[in-house]
This record gives structure tokens, C-alpha cells and sequence, in this order.
């Protein structure tokens, strides 16, 4: 036993970090660095300070170089960048590029690109929520092995002690006095008390590091949620306490809108809401529910706060049936069937909308856990052809959720990818990113200007194995639609 605080002694802190999303730390992207093209991956570290794992794939091919920075986001820091890594070509792909940064304190990060090649340098940054969220215990092996050694450690030591205090002055084979053993009697005594003294001391100044290092751990927002006269939903934001100064009051807008709430009926993940909650006093907000078929729901809200850190802010509410306001503005509703009688299986999966539209996933193949794939969705009219009056939702030409089903993961993704769309337009200031309508991404490709294109593409990985809900919105004319799909992941291979 005398082991057990050395092993809390070497217990590691290792952390996860925090993202826009729940359980959903990568970042995808898919960005404009002036003409060059790039799906961009940043795997977040695992410990902050730690390493941040960035993967590119250029899909232009004329790029010859890539360098990366990490600058904070806002700030006196984000004008001061350290000096750029260049990415590494791993492989005999030419475009596929690796680094590694390394992320030094929580925070609102960006990760800036530039890129070199035929048309000189152009730079882009995508933006990096980075915290530690979690204590993560030490494997039990590691952790058994480490308790005997330091056992052993503790016993050799007073062995010594004992041996040092019985024969050190004695000539070689010579046989100790009884007055030598009975001071190594008292020394190993007073050795054990020590060494014991030691180690559970040690262990007190381990807990109370343990307890100042979870004031650092990632603690996100919590929210109440409650029906006001018969169809108001109040949601009542609570700070649980975190080391940085986080305020309940310094949200900015995201597309539009300071709260961007999806409300899904739970556990069949039926029925879905995406809402836009009206702000009210210090962190309180109000929403005019619309009609609401009875049950529980989850609630997933995402804010970004005034330094481009995103939060995603979970919560539930059960009510019984609602007769509300219609939906009006950029609130939409969807239906499907319960997630329970699902099927994930055949290739290119539609989905019926109620206006006798259709929407259409086209198969990516296999998906595969952790891994980079593209998601892309056709909007087709009642006659299968694309609609020809698609629109701008909240000015994109899509919104996706990706929620696992069993709660462990929601991530609000767009045609950019999985950064905070405010964020994104903090990190790139100078060049607002066009990809509202991705035709200025296709070569060879004249949209006339108020034309779009009937179809979205997401970038995005799931983040493990299991079965998701996909929820893509879409908007043709004056009508949002929302196609419901579902995925089955593998895990990923290694
Ligand atoms: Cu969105």
C-alpha cells in the first residue's frame, strides 16, 4: 500500500481539447488560399502545451510549399506570429503535405497557411479552439508496473540504509556486532518513516497540483432549459467556472445570429429543429417555439464568444405537445423516420422532403472513422431535376449536423468546414471567404450570379465508429428543407 501514493505521484494529466462541437475536436476545412485550393485537417493535441497534427491534401496542382504558424486569434499576440514551419511531403504524393505544431496555452488559436507555388504566396487561417477538457487516468498496466517499481524503490532504500548502518565500517567478511544491527534496527526504522513521510507528502503536494490543474480543465457552458406560459422556451446560461475570463455576454453574431439551437426529439432523433433563441438579459435567451410534437428533446446550442472561441452548449427539455408560431425567418423544422428503424445501407440514399422535392446523398463509399471525407448532398425538384431555385441559407448553400446516436457527438458543419464561421471571418480579415457559393471554386465553371448550384459539399470526419443522424438544410426559394441520413461508421484502421 505504502506504493499506491508514488503511483497517484506519477498519474499522467493527459487532456482533450475542446471544440465548437461536442465530441468533435478535429478540424475540417476545405479553404481558399487565394487560387490554391486545400482540404485542410488539425488534429487538436492531446495535453496543452502539446502537438498539434496538421494533414493537407493541395488540390491545386501547382503548389510547391506550405509553412504553418499558430497565432492567437485575437489580441496583442496574434500581431507578433513566431516563425513559420514548413510542412513536410511524406510520401511519394506530391499532394499531401504533414507538420506538427506545437500549441502552447488554451485559447482562441488560428493556424496560418501559406502557401507558395506559380502564383506567388497566398496565406489562409483556420481557426483552433484549443483546451484541455478532461483528467485522463493512467493505464492500469502502465500504472501497476510504475507502483512496484517505486515499491521496490522504497524497500531497496531502506535496505540500504539498514546495510549502510550495520556494515559500512566493518572490514569485508568480518560478521556486524549486535550493537551495529541494532542501529541499523533504529536507522531503517527512522528511514521507513521518512520514506513514508515522503511519499505522502508527495502525494498531498500531487493533489493539490491535480485540483489547480482542473481549474484549467475545460468546463463548458451549462444551460437550463423551461417553458414559459405555454409556448416560450427561456434558456438560462450558467458558468460553471473556468480559468479564463469567460463572460455570459460577449457573444457575436454567427451567420447571422448570437445562438444557433437545434433541438432534436430524443432518443428517435425524428423530429428536428434548427431555431435562432432572441437574446434577453446576461446570458438568459427567449424563443417563440413553433408547433412541437411532444417528448423529450436534446438541446445543442453553439455560440462564439467576442475571441472567436466557439461553445457548443448542451441541454434537454421534455413538453408536451406545442401549438406555436409558424416557423418564419431562418427557423426550420425537419422529419424523418425513429433512428431505431433506420436503414444505413444502399448507395446514393434520398430522402423525401414533404413538398415533393428530394434530397440526395451522394455515396462517399465506406466511411471510416477519423478519417477526411467529403459529404455531398443534390437538392432535386419533384420532376429529379436540380432545383433551379436554389438559395442561400443564413448564406450558405448548406448547414449540416452530424450527431451521433447515442449523444456522445454533435458538430454544426458547413461547406467550409467545422470552424465557427465567425471565427473563420475573424482569422481572415483581409479576404472574406467566398465559398457561399463554391462556383468561384470550380474551374471552368461561369454560374451566372444568381444562379447557384443545387448541391453542398461538406468537409468533415467522423470523430469515432458507431451510428450517426445527418440533418442537411438546404434552401430552395423561400423554403428550407431538412434531409435526414444515416451513417454507419467503421473504426478507423490501424
Ligand atoms: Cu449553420
Amino acid at each position: 500500500m505504502k506504493a499506491r501514493p508514488l503511483l497517484l505521484l506519477l498519474l499522467l494529466l493527459v487532456t482533450v481539447p475542446a471544440s465548437a462541437h461536442v465530441g468533435s475536436p478535429d478540424v475540417y476545412a476545405d479553404a481558399q488560399a487565394g487560387p490554391y485550393h486545400l482540404s485542410i485537417v488539425i488534429r487538436p493535441p492531446l495535453v496543452i502545451p502539446g502537438v498539434a497534427d496538421i494533414e493537407v491534401r493541395s488540390q491545386s496542382a501547382d503548389v510547391q510549399r506550405i509553412t504553418v504558424t499558430p497565432v492567437p486569434l485575437t489580441g496583442e499576440g496574434s500581431k507578433h506570429p513566431p516563425v513559420p514551419d514548413a510542412m513536410q511531403q511524406p510520401s511519394n504524393d506530391r499532394s499531401y503535405y504533414t507538420g506538427h505544431l506545437w500549441i502552447m496555452t488554451t485559447g482562441s488559436w488560428q493556424v496560418r497557411f501559406a502557401v507558395s507555388g506559380s502564383h506567388g504566396e497566398h496565406t489562409v487561417s483556420i481557426p483552433l479552439p484549443a483546451a484541455a477538457m478532461a483528467t485522463r487516468k493512467m493505464q492500469s498496466s502502465l500504472g501497476t508496473f510504475l507502483a512496484v517499481l517505486g515499491f521496490l524503490l522504497v524497500i531497496g532504500m531502506i535496505g540500504i540504509v539498514g546495510a549502510a548502518a550495520r556494515e559500512a565500517k566493518l572490514p569485508p567478511g568480518a560478521a556486524p556486532p549486535s550493537v551495529n544491527r541494532r542501529a541499523a534496527r533504529i536507522a531503517m526504522t527512522v528511514a521507513t518513516v521518512v520514506l513514508v513521510a515522503g511519499v505522502l507528502l508527495g502525494n498531498v503536494w500531487w493533489n493539490s497540483e491535480a485540483a489547480s490543474y482542473s481549474e484549467y480543465i475545460y468546463k463548458p457552458l451549462q444551460m437550463n432549459a423551461s417553458l414559459l406560459a405555454s409556448n416560450t422556451l427561456h434558456l438560462e446560461l450558467h458558468d460553471p467556472g473556468w480559468f479564463s475570463q469567460r463572460r455570459l455576454d460577449d457573444f457575436i453574431p454567427d451567420h447571422d445570429h448570437l445562438m444557433h439551437l437545434y433541438v432534436i426529439r430524443w432518443p428517435q432523433m425524428d423530429t428536428v429543429f434548427h431555431l435562432h433563441p432572441q437574446a434577453a438579459d446576461n446570458g438568459q435567451f427567449n424563443l417563440a417555439l413553433p408547433d412541437m410534437p411532444a417528448g423529450a428533446y436534446r438541446l445543442y446550442a453553439d455560440i462564439v464568444h467576442k475571441n472567436g472561441f466557439p461553445e457548443t452548449i448542451v441541454g434537454s427539455i421534455t413538453v408536451p405537445a406545442i401549438h406555436g408560431t409558424p416557423l418564419s425567418g431562418d427557423d426550420a423544422a425537419g422529419e424523418g423516420t425513429p433512428v431505431s428503424a433506420a436503414q444505413t445501407s444502399g448507395v446514393n440514399p434520398v430522402f423525401r422532403l414533404p413538398d415533393g422535392y428530394t434530397m440526395v446523398w451522394k455515396s462517399p463509399g465506406k466511411l471510416i472513422a477519423k478519417a477526411p471525407q467529403t459529404f455531398q448532398f443534390d437538392l432535386l425538384d419533384k420532376s429529379a431535376r436540380p432545383a433551379a431555385d436554389e438559395a442561400l441559407y443564413m448564406g450558405m448553400l448548406g448547414h449540416a449536423a452530424f450527431v451521433k446516436t447515442d449523444g456522445s457527438v454533435f458538430a454544426h458543419i458547413h461547406p467550409n468546414g467545422s470552424m465557427a464561421m465567425a471565427a473563420l471571418m475573424m482569422a481572415n480579415p483581409q479576404s472574406p471567404m467566398q465559398h457561399a457559393t463554391q462556383a468561384d471554386n470550380m474551374p471552368g465553371m461561369d454560374m451566372p450570379a444568381d444562379k447557384l448550384p443545387a448541391s453542398v459539399s461538406f468537409p468533415y470526419g467522423f470523430p469515432s465508429a458507431g451510428r450517426y443522424r445527418i440533418f442537411v438544410q438546404m434552401k430552395h426559394g423561400g423554403t428550407v428543407e431538412t434531409g435526414i441520413f444515416d451513417a454507419e461508421v467503421a473504426p478507423a484502421a490501424n
